[in-house]
């Protein structure tokens, strides 16, 4: 899969307002804050779920009641559509 071009990245992260791309343009991230740590943990847990049955892997950090997330498709070392898909599914979950 190749990675995005700028129009296609420009496109795709106008859908995804609460996800900023990287400088190297390469990948987008995202913090989430939860009431508690229960509840970030429930969310990863979703959200792993939605990564095996995409077969695409968030990069991420957990402390406590906040999750940080980036999706960069290695294969392709770059943003690919496999991104923009995993992104918009998790925003639907949080
Ligand atoms: N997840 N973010 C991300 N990027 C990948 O390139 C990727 C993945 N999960 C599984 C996967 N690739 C498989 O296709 C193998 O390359 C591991």
């Amino acid at each position: 899969m190749n990675p995005l071009t700028a129009d296609e990245r420009a496109a795709a992260l106008a859908a995804l307002p609460g996800w900023t791309l990287r400088d190297d343009g390469k990948a987008i991230s995202r913090s989430f804050a939860f009431a508690d740590f229960r509840a970030a943990f429930g969310f990863m847990a979703q959200v792993a779920l939605l990564a095996e049955k995409q077969d695409h892997h968030p990069e991420w950090a957990n402390v406590y009641n906040r999750v940080d997330i980036t999706l960069t498709t290695h294969d392709a070392n770059g943003l690919t559509q496999r991104d923009i898909r995993l992104a918009t599914a998790i925003d639907r979950l949080a």
